[in-house]
């Protein structure tokens, strides 16, 4: 459960947050596609309550009233359609699986799709789920649980979310049956959303019973489909993300927080040299790795001061890490604006999500941020690609917050997060040649819009990055682009 199914050559999942499907086919066929881009998290796919009360928050698509593909993303029809085409375009799809609960008691009823459930019975009858489903007695989970009580966490109820007992065989037949669907319709994986919150052996089960994926969207046969299971840990908690990653990979949270911690100058870059396990992270093998996410982007899941789109200068560097050294599966956030934590995507008067529009320049406009689309993110999505999978050598650093290191013999980069400009001769690892960085700028035709590197006979070549230019990085690699 721990092979993303990347086409090869590709790497990197990108969190669409509340894109409609349609949107995503196109972004697949247009730009992730052409880009490299390894696969795409979706928002979840299955209905969920309707929260006119708070103007159609995000967060309405974690209260599930049914299994069925209708959202404000879409219908099933264009579910199929989307998976169908990023498949096609080499994109695999992920699918957000909200399985560890139902609705709340929110102050509305009526689902994406029409259906309504009665709450004070824990009935919902288009699973349907009766009260026996669920866990018993009913508890919610408390702040302190999470330290005491391991029991509580995952047989309460999460934010009065009703809690679905995965020990129950139709319960677990229900989702399994809504999982082996999207498989089949030629989805890669899954994130498990609230892991933390079920039983690792109820979730093996689970995950046991789902099917092969499907050999008709260029799968391999009897390839398991991709897990990564959402279980927060910083440490210090009754339940460990420890637990969970002998079924299947795991988000590492300490990745993020790390790299921002650094990236924002509250630790030293040469730290670095070290990066992985070292850390205190996950085994590779087990790690899914970002910055940020839809949650700790605007303070929600306890926050955790990761850096987002708006601190971009440090955000972008912080990234550019992530994506340049090969420790973890990385994951990168697309976001639309917000102003507060609770707002939904854009949408117009009914509801409706209103789609991204794509500028001259290639970025978004709408009210979507579309962090995939910045050139020196979606260019170290190339980078990561050329560099496969060679190991970081000839390590660089000035004791301080300059640093630099070549990915075999393929890419090479540099930071600089000193308040004085690098200006170094340094080893690139690449043959003698002319290279376009492909932060400051993208390479047109020959002619290099940014900064231009010569790398001599040797390998080195006199790296500049100045404390005040637009990006605190350099890179380059073999291949067309650079
Ligand atoms: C409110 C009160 C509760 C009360 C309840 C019952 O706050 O004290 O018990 O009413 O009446 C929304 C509201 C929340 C409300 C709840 C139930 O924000 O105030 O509770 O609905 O009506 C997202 C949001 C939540 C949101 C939830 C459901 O972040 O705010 O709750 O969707 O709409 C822990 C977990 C981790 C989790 C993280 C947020 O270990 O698993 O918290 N992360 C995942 C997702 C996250 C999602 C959920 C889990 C739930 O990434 O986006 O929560 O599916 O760290
Ligand atoms: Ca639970």
């Amino acid at each position: 459960y721990k092979n993303p199914h990347y086409v090869t050559g590709r790497s990197v999942n990108v969190h669409l947050f509340e894109w409609k499907w349609n949107d995503i086919a196109d972004e697949c066929e247009r730009f992730l596609g052409p880009r490299g881009f390894g696969g795409i998290q979706i928002s979840p796919p299955n209905e969920n309550v309707v929260l006119w009360t708070y103007n159609r928050p995000w967060w309405e698509r974690y209260q599930p009233i049914s299994y069925e593909l209708v959202t404000r993303s879409g219908n099933e029809r264009q579910f199929a359609d989307m998976v169908r085409r990023c498949n096609a375009a080499g994109v695999r799809i992920y699918v957000d699986a909200v399985i560890n609960h139902m609705t709340g008691e929110p102050p509305e009823n009526i689902g994406t799709a029409g259906n309504t459930a009665v709450y004070r019975e824990w009935y919902y009858p288009a699973v349907p789920y009766r009260a026996e489903h669920f866990n018993w007695p009913h508890c919610v989970i408390d702040g302190s649980d999470y330290v005491n009580d391991a029991l509580r966490v995952r047989n309460c109820e999460l934010v009065g979310l009703k809690d679905l007992n995965q020990a129950n065989e139709h319960t677990r037949n229900m989702i399994v049956n809504f999982m082996n669907k999207l498989i089949d319709l030629g989805v890669a994986g899954f994130r498990i959303d609230a892991a933390k919150h079920m039983w690792p052996e109820d979730l093996l089960i689970i995950y046991n019973r789902l099917n092969n994926l499907n050999t008709a969207h260029g799968f391999p046969s009897n390839a398991r489909p991709y897990i990564y299971q959402e279980v927060i840990d910083y440490g210090g908690e009754a339940i460990s993300r420890d637990e969970y990653t002998p079924i299947g990979a795991v988000t590492e949270f300490k990745a993020g927080m790390e790299l921002s911690r650094a990236f924002r100058g509250n630790n030293q870059l040469r730290w670095l040299s070290s990066w992985g396990t070292q850390w205190g992270l996950l085994a590779h093998s087990d790690s899914l790795t970002f910055i940020d996410n839809h949650d700790n982007e605007r303070g929600h899941g306890g926050g955790g001061g990761v850096l987002t789109y708006k601190e971009p200068r440090p955000y972008k560097a912080a990234i550019a890490f992530l994506l340049a050294h090969p420790y973890g599966e990385p994951q990168i956030m697309s976001s639309f604006l917000f102003w507060d934590s609770e707002i939904g995507p854009p949408m117009d008067h009914s509801g409706n999500i209103i789609s991204p529009a794509i500028n001259s320049d290639g970025t978004c406009g709408n009210g979507w941020v579309c962090q995939h689309r910045w050139r020196q993110i979606y260019s170290m999505v190339a980078f990561r690609n050329v560099a496969g999978n060679t190991d970081v050598v000839e390590w660089w650093d000035n004791g301080s917050n300059q640093i630099a290191f070549c990915r075999g013999t393929k890419a090479f980069i540099a930071f600089n997060n000193d308040r004085w400009d690098l200006n170094q001769s340094l080893q690139t690892c690449l043959p003698a040649g002319s290279y376009c960085d492909v932060i400051s700028g993208s390479k047109i035709g020959s002619w290099c819009q940014g900064k231009t590197v010569t790398v001599q006979s040797d390998g080195r070549a006199q790296i500049q990055v100045g404390a005040n230019d637009y990006d605190m990085m350099l890179a380059i690699h073999v291949g067309p682009e650079s």
